[in-house]
Protein backbone atom coordinates (compact mmCIF):
# COMPACT_ATOMS: atom_id res chain seq x y z
CA UNK A 1 0.00 0.00 0.00
CA UNK A 2 1.08 3.20 -0.85
CA UNK A 3 1.34 6.48 1.26
CA UNK A 4 2.13 9.91 0.06
CA UNK A 5 3.90 11.40 3.11
CA UNK A 6 3.50 15.53 2.59
CA UNK A 7 5.63 16.95 5.69
CA UNK A 8 5.60 20.45 4.70
CA UNK A 9 6.75 23.32 6.62
CA UNK A 10 7.26 24.39 10.25
CA UNK A 11 7.02 21.33 12.39
CA UNK A 12 5.29 19.08 9.71
CA UNK A 13 8.61 17.33 8.98
CA UNK A 14 9.65 16.61 12.71
CA UNK A 15 5.76 15.36 13.69
CA UNK A 16 5.65 13.43 10.13
CA UNK A 17 9.12 11.85 11.60
CA UNK A 18 7.66 9.99 14.52
CA UNK A 19 4.28 8.72 12.98
CA UNK A 20 6.40 6.85 10.32
CA UNK A 21 8.42 5.44 13.13
CA UNK A 22 5.46 4.01 15.12
CA UNK A 23 4.02 3.24 11.16
CA UNK A 24 6.97 1.09 10.79
CA UNK A 25 6.78 -0.57 13.69
CA UNK A 26 3.04 -1.86 13.82
CA UNK A 27 3.23 -2.27 9.92
CA UNK A 28 6.33 -4.26 9.51
CA UNK A 29 6.76 -3.78 5.82
CA UNK A 30 3.51 -3.49 4.25
CA UNK A 31 3.65 0.24 3.67
CA UNK A 32 5.60 1.81 1.43
CA UNK A 33 6.33 5.67 1.43
CA UNK A 34 7.08 8.06 -1.43
CA UNK A 35 7.62 11.65 -0.09
CA UNK A 36 6.56 14.63 -1.93
CA UNK A 37 7.19 17.99 -1.54
CA UNK A 38 4.04 20.75 -0.31
CA UNK A 39 3.35 24.39 0.96
CA UNK A 40 5.98 26.69 1.57
CA UNK A 41 8.52 23.73 1.18
CA UNK A 42 7.30 23.34 -2.30
CA UNK A 43 7.05 27.08 -3.07
CA UNK A 44 11.14 27.58 -2.21
CA UNK A 45 12.04 24.31 -4.30
CA UNK A 46 10.36 24.58 -7.42
CA UNK A 47 7.82 27.58 -6.99
CA UNK A 48 4.48 26.36 -6.29
CA UNK A 49 2.95 25.28 -3.10
CA UNK A 50 1.05 22.14 -4.63
CA UNK A 51 3.22 21.08 -7.64
CA UNK A 52 2.10 18.36 -10.33
CA UNK A 53 4.78 15.64 -8.60
CA UNK A 54 2.75 15.95 -5.60
CA UNK A 55 -0.53 15.89 -6.94
CA UNK A 56 0.00 13.17 -8.67
CA UNK A 57 1.69 11.27 -6.38
CA UNK A 58 -1.32 12.17 -3.53
CA UNK A 59 -4.08 10.75 -6.73
CA UNK A 60 -1.80 7.44 -6.89
CA UNK A 61 -1.36 6.66 -3.07
CA UNK A 62 -3.67 4.49 -1.20
CA UNK A 63 -3.70 7.69 1.84
CA UNK A 64 -1.81 10.66 2.34
CA UNK A 65 -0.16 11.68 5.88
CA UNK A 66 -0.26 15.23 6.19
CA UNK A 67 2.08 17.53 8.36
CA UNK A 68 1.47 21.14 8.55
CA UNK A 69 1.67 24.28 5.85
CA UNK A 70 2.56 27.54 6.87
CA UNK A 71 6.00 29.33 6.26
CA UNK A 72 6.06 33.33 7.75
CA UNK A 73 8.98 33.53 4.48
CA UNK A 74 6.08 33.65 1.99
CA UNK A 75 3.44 36.17 4.02
CA UNK A 76 4.30 38.31 0.89
CA UNK A 77 3.39 36.46 -1.68
CA UNK A 78 -0.08 36.00 -3.44
CA UNK A 79 -3.01 34.43 -2.30
CA UNK A 80 -2.71 31.50 -4.98
CA UNK A 81 1.52 30.75 -4.45
CA UNK A 82 1.03 30.53 -0.03
CA UNK A 83 1.64 27.48 1.56
CA UNK A 84 -2.03 27.09 2.71
CA UNK A 85 -3.19 27.21 -0.58
CA UNK A 86 -1.82 23.37 -0.48
CA UNK A 87 -4.10 22.14 1.28
CA UNK A 88 -7.06 23.60 0.23
CA UNK A 89 -5.86 22.72 -3.41
CA UNK A 90 -5.22 18.82 -2.08
CA UNK A 91 -9.02 19.01 -0.73
CA UNK A 92 -10.40 20.35 -3.47
CA UNK A 93 -9.10 18.21 -6.21
CA UNK A 94 -9.08 14.57 -4.31
CA UNK A 95 -12.60 16.36 -3.75
CA UNK A 96 -11.78 15.48 0.13
CA UNK A 97 -15.16 17.16 1.54
CA UNK A 98 -15.22 15.18 4.95
CA UNK A 99 -13.09 16.29 7.28
CA UNK A 100 -13.55 14.58 10.91
CA UNK A 101 -11.58 16.20 13.47
CA UNK A 102 -12.23 13.83 17.04
CA UNK A 103 -11.76 15.32 20.34
CA UNK A 104 -11.45 13.57 23.63
CA UNK A 105 -9.70 13.66 26.53
CA UNK A 106 -7.07 11.22 27.21
CA UNK A 107 -7.90 10.45 31.09
CA UNK A 108 -4.42 11.11 32.25
CA UNK A 109 -4.27 14.77 30.78
CA UNK A 110 -7.36 16.30 32.95
CA UNK A 111 -4.67 18.92 34.19
CA UNK A 112 -4.01 19.75 30.67
CA UNK A 113 -6.87 21.14 29.50
CA UNK A 114 -8.29 24.55 29.37
CA UNK A 115 -11.68 23.29 31.70
CA UNK A 116 -11.92 22.21 35.40
CA UNK A 117 -11.10 18.67 35.09
CA UNK A 118 -14.59 17.44 36.17
CA UNK A 119 -16.22 19.39 32.61
CA UNK A 120 -12.99 18.20 30.63
CA UNK A 121 -13.32 14.62 31.33
CA UNK A 122 -17.02 14.56 29.74
CA UNK A 123 -15.58 15.67 26.05
CA UNK A 124 -15.91 13.08 23.56
CA UNK A 125 -17.32 14.65 20.55
CA UNK A 126 -16.57 13.72 16.29
CA UNK A 127 -16.40 17.63 14.58
CA UNK A 128 -17.89 16.76 10.82
CA UNK A 129 -16.11 19.85 8.78
CA UNK A 130 -16.92 20.53 5.35
CA UNK A 131 -14.07 21.34 3.18
CA UNK A 132 -15.06 21.73 -0.10
CA UNK A 133 -17.13 24.55 0.12
CA UNK A 134 -17.59 27.77 2.46
CA UNK A 135 -15.95 31.42 2.08
CA UNK A 136 -12.85 29.54 1.49
CA UNK A 137 -14.12 28.52 -1.72
CA UNK A 138 -15.72 31.31 -3.08
CA UNK A 139 -15.59 34.11 -5.15
CA UNK A 140 -12.86 36.30 -3.46
CA UNK A 141 -10.52 39.76 -4.39
CA UNK A 142 -9.83 43.02 -3.30
CA UNK A 143 -11.64 46.19 -5.10
CA UNK A 144 -12.20 49.71 -4.04
CA UNK A 145 -15.24 51.21 -3.00
CA UNK A 146 -16.86 54.77 -4.65
CA UNK A 147 -15.17 56.41 -1.46
CA UNK A 148 -11.81 55.08 -2.63
CA UNK A 149 -11.55 52.67 0.33
CA UNK A 150 -9.94 49.27 -0.18
CA UNK A 151 -12.27 46.52 0.14
CA UNK A 152 -11.76 42.53 0.72
CA UNK A 153 -14.57 40.37 -0.03
CA UNK A 154 -14.94 36.14 0.13
CA UNK A 155 -18.22 34.71 -0.98
CA UNK A 156 -19.70 32.14 1.35
CA UNK A 157 -21.75 29.80 -0.44
CA UNK A 158 -22.92 26.29 -0.21
CA UNK A 159 -25.64 24.42 -2.81
CA UNK A 160 -27.75 21.92 -1.47
CA UNK A 161 -25.69 18.94 -2.79
CA UNK A 162 -22.65 20.06 -0.97
CA UNK A 163 -25.02 20.39 2.69
CA UNK A 164 -27.00 17.23 1.88
CA UNK A 165 -23.48 14.84 1.70
CA UNK A 166 -21.70 16.12 4.61
CA UNK A 167 -24.86 16.06 6.47
CA UNK A 168 -25.05 12.17 5.75
CA UNK A 169 -21.52 12.04 7.11
CA UNK A 170 -22.60 13.48 10.20
CA UNK A 171 -25.16 11.02 10.70
CA UNK A 172 -23.52 7.86 9.33
CA UNK A 173 -20.21 9.55 12.04
CA UNK A 174 -23.60 9.94 14.67
CA UNK A 175 -25.23 6.46 13.99
CA UNK A 176 -21.70 4.70 14.64
CA UNK A 177 -21.15 6.79 18.05
CA UNK A 178 -23.86 7.57 20.97
CA UNK A 179 -26.56 8.68 17.99
CA UNK A 180 -26.62 12.41 18.58
CA UNK A 181 -26.14 14.88 16.10
CA UNK A 182 -25.65 18.68 16.59
CA UNK A 183 -25.88 20.61 13.17
CA UNK A 184 -24.65 24.19 13.75
CA UNK A 185 -24.81 27.20 11.53
CA UNK A 186 -25.99 30.82 11.36
CA UNK A 187 -29.00 30.56 9.93
CA UNK A 188 -30.20 33.58 12.27
CA UNK A 189 -28.01 35.80 10.07
CA UNK A 190 -26.88 33.81 6.85
CA UNK A 191 -28.42 32.52 4.16
CA UNK A 192 -26.22 30.04 3.55
CA UNK A 193 -26.94 28.67 6.49
CA UNK A 194 -30.92 28.93 6.43
CA UNK A 195 -30.11 26.51 3.61
CA UNK A 196 -28.11 24.17 5.42
CA UNK A 197 -30.49 24.00 8.17
CA UNK A 198 -33.02 23.33 5.83
CA UNK A 199 -31.23 20.55 3.94
CA UNK A 200 -29.91 18.93 7.04
CA UNK A 201 -33.63 18.52 8.03
CA UNK A 202 -34.31 16.57 4.86
CA UNK A 203 -31.89 14.72 5.14
CA UNK A 204 -32.52 13.43 8.88
CA UNK A 205 -35.86 11.83 7.92
CA UNK A 206 -33.27 9.25 6.35
CA UNK A 207 -32.16 8.92 9.81
CA UNK A 208 -34.85 8.47 12.50
CA UNK A 209 -33.09 6.88 14.75
CA UNK A 210 -30.44 9.48 15.08
CA UNK A 211 -31.58 12.73 17.51
CA UNK A 212 -30.49 15.60 15.62
CA UNK A 213 -30.67 19.29 17.19
CA UNK A 214 -29.54 22.99 15.80
CA UNK A 215 -27.66 25.74 17.41
CA UNK A 216 -26.05 28.80 16.16
CA UNK A 217 -21.76 29.02 15.88
CA UNK A 218 -21.59 31.57 18.87
CA UNK A 219 -23.89 29.61 21.06
CA UNK A 220 -21.58 26.38 20.15
CA UNK A 221 -18.54 27.92 20.91
CA UNK A 222 -20.16 28.73 24.68
CA UNK A 223 -21.74 25.16 24.93
CA UNK A 224 -18.26 23.84 23.72
CA UNK A 225 -16.34 25.13 26.59
CA UNK A 226 -19.71 25.25 29.56
CA UNK A 227 -20.82 21.74 28.82
CA UNK A 228 -18.79 19.87 26.09
CA UNK A 229 -20.23 16.33 27.17
CA UNK A 230 -23.54 17.74 25.76
CA UNK A 231 -22.08 16.68 22.41
CA UNK A 232 -21.42 13.66 20.10
CA UNK A 233 -21.02 14.85 16.85
CA UNK A 234 -21.20 18.12 15.30
CA UNK A 235 -21.95 18.88 11.38
CA UNK A 236 -20.99 22.52 10.11
CA UNK A 237 -19.24 24.12 7.50
CA UNK A 238 -15.91 24.66 6.42
CA UNK A 239 -15.09 27.89 8.36
CA UNK A 240 -17.09 27.42 11.45
CA UNK A 241 -15.62 23.47 11.66
CA UNK A 242 -12.25 25.15 11.28
CA UNK A 243 -12.50 27.47 14.51
CA UNK A 244 -14.47 25.33 16.98
CA UNK A 245 -12.03 21.99 16.14
CA UNK A 246 -8.99 24.43 17.43
CA UNK A 247 -11.27 25.50 20.05
CA UNK A 248 -12.12 21.75 21.25
CA UNK A 249 -8.69 20.91 21.42
CA UNK A 250 -7.57 23.12 24.09
CA UNK A 251 -10.77 21.53 25.93
CA UNK A 252 -9.06 17.99 24.89
CA UNK A 253 -5.61 19.09 26.72
CA UNK A 254 -3.70 20.52 23.27
CA UNK A 255 -4.24 21.22 19.69
CA UNK A 256 -0.79 18.68 20.16
CA UNK A 257 -3.43 16.05 20.44
CA UNK A 258 -6.03 15.98 18.06
CA UNK A 259 -5.63 14.38 14.24
CA UNK A 260 -7.93 13.95 11.60
CA UNK A 261 -8.96 12.64 8.91
CA UNK A 262 -10.46 13.98 5.24
CA UNK A 263 -12.21 11.87 2.99
CA UNK A 264 -13.73 11.78 -0.15
CA UNK A 265 -15.98 9.56 -1.74
CA UNK A 266 -14.03 6.91 -2.83
CA UNK A 267 -13.04 7.00 1.30
CA UNK A 268 -9.18 7.68 -0.15
CA UNK A 269 -8.11 10.47 2.77
CA UNK A 270 -5.96 13.05 3.71
CA UNK A 271 -4.51 12.67 7.54
CA UNK A 272 -3.21 15.08 9.18
CA UNK A 273 -3.19 16.75 13.02
CA UNK A 274 -5.35 19.48 12.87
CA UNK A 275 -2.43 21.82 14.07
CA UNK A 276 -0.43 24.28 12.02
CA UNK A 277 2.99 24.56 11.16
CA UNK A 278 4.20 26.48 14.78
CA UNK A 279 7.30 28.26 13.14
CA UNK A 280 8.00 29.40 16.41
CA UNK A 281 9.31 26.26 17.45
CA UNK A 282 10.38 24.92 14.25
CA UNK A 283 13.02 22.75 14.60
CA UNK A 284 13.78 22.22 18.53
CA UNK A 285 12.38 19.34 18.90
CA UNK A 286 9.93 21.18 20.62
CA UNK A 287 6.22 19.97 18.91
CA UNK A 288 4.06 16.88 20.55
CA UNK A 289 3.90 14.20 17.90
CA UNK A 290 0.80 12.88 19.11
CA UNK A 291 -1.37 14.66 17.13
CA UNK A 292 0.54 12.82 13.95
CA UNK A 293 0.58 9.76 15.28
CA UNK A 294 -3.25 9.59 15.82
CA UNK A 295 -4.04 10.77 12.20
CA UNK A 296 -1.49 7.61 11.45
CA UNK A 297 -3.93 5.39 13.41
CA UNK A 298 -6.70 6.84 11.49
CA UNK A 299 -5.19 6.36 8.23
CA UNK A 300 -4.64 2.53 9.22
CA UNK A 301 -8.43 2.40 10.45
CA UNK A 302 -10.33 4.60 7.57
CA UNK A 303 -8.31 3.96 4.46
CA UNK A 304 -6.10 0.96 4.80
CA UNK A 305 -8.07 -1.36 6.50
CA UNK A 306 -5.93 -1.64 9.40
CA UNK A 307 -8.48 -1.55 12.54
CA UNK A 308 -6.12 -3.88 14.85
CA UNK A 309 -3.21 -1.71 13.96
CA UNK A 310 -4.92 1.21 15.02
CA UNK A 311 -6.07 0.45 18.26
CA UNK A 312 -2.54 -0.71 19.12
CA UNK A 313 -1.41 2.68 18.58
CA UNK A 314 -4.00 4.06 20.36
CA UNK A 315 -3.62 2.33 23.26
CA UNK A 316 0.30 3.15 22.85
CA UNK A 317 -0.08 6.39 23.15
CA UNK A 318 -3.07 6.07 26.26
CA UNK A 319 0.04 4.35 27.77
CA UNK A 320 2.61 6.87 27.34
CA UNK A 321 1.05 9.31 28.31
CA UNK A 322 -0.02 7.05 31.37
CA UNK A 323 3.79 6.48 32.11
CA UNK A 324 3.80 10.30 32.52
CA UNK A 325 5.71 11.57 28.64
CA UNK A 326 5.00 14.81 28.02
CA UNK A 327 5.85 17.50 25.89
CA UNK A 328 6.12 21.20 26.48
CA UNK A 329 2.23 22.00 24.99
CA UNK A 330 1.17 18.98 27.64
CA UNK A 331 3.25 20.94 30.30
CA UNK A 332 6.59 18.69 30.41
CA UNK A 333 9.79 19.04 28.69
CA UNK A 334 10.49 16.04 26.59
CA UNK A 335 11.35 16.29 23.08
CA UNK A 336 9.74 15.03 20.08
CA UNK A 337 11.48 12.54 19.21
CA UNK A 338 11.84 11.22 23.05
CA UNK A 339 7.22 11.22 22.36
CA UNK A 340 7.80 9.05 19.93
CA UNK A 341 10.33 6.92 22.01
CA UNK A 342 7.52 6.77 24.59
CA UNK A 343 5.42 5.74 21.93
CA UNK A 344 7.24 2.84 20.58
CA UNK A 345 8.43 2.10 23.85
CA UNK A 346 4.44 1.17 24.80
CA UNK A 347 3.81 -0.62 21.78
N1 LIG B 1 -2.08 20.34 9.54
C1 LIG B 1 -2.99 21.41 9.42
C2 LIG B 1 -2.42 22.61 8.73
O1 LIG B 1 -1.39 22.56 8.13
N2 LIG B 1 -3.14 23.70 8.83
C3 LIG B 1 -2.76 24.90 8.17
C4 LIG B 1 -3.89 25.55 7.46
O2 LIG B 1 -3.73 26.64 7.00
N3 LIG B 1 -5.02 24.92 7.37
C5 LIG B 1 -6.17 25.46 6.74
C6 LIG B 1 -7.36 24.59 6.97
O3 LIG B 1 -7.28 23.60 7.68
O4 LIG B 1 -8.40 24.90 6.43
Amino acid sequence: MLIALLPGDGIGPEVIEQAVRVLDAVTGDALSFERGLVGGAAYKAVGHPLPPETLDLARRADAILFGAVGDPDCDALERHLRPEQAILGLRKELGLFANLRPARLFPELADASALRPEVAARIDLVIVRETNGDVYFGEKGMRTTADGLREGYDIMSYNEAEVARIARVGFETARARRGRLCSVDKANVLETSQLWRDVVIEVSRDYPDVTLNHMYVDNAAMQLVRDPGQFDVIVTGNLFGDILSDQASMCAGSIGMLPSATLNSRNQGLYEPIHGSAPDIAGQGKANPLATILSAAMMLRYSLGKAAEADRIEAAVAAALAAGARSPDLGGRISTAEMGDAVLAAL
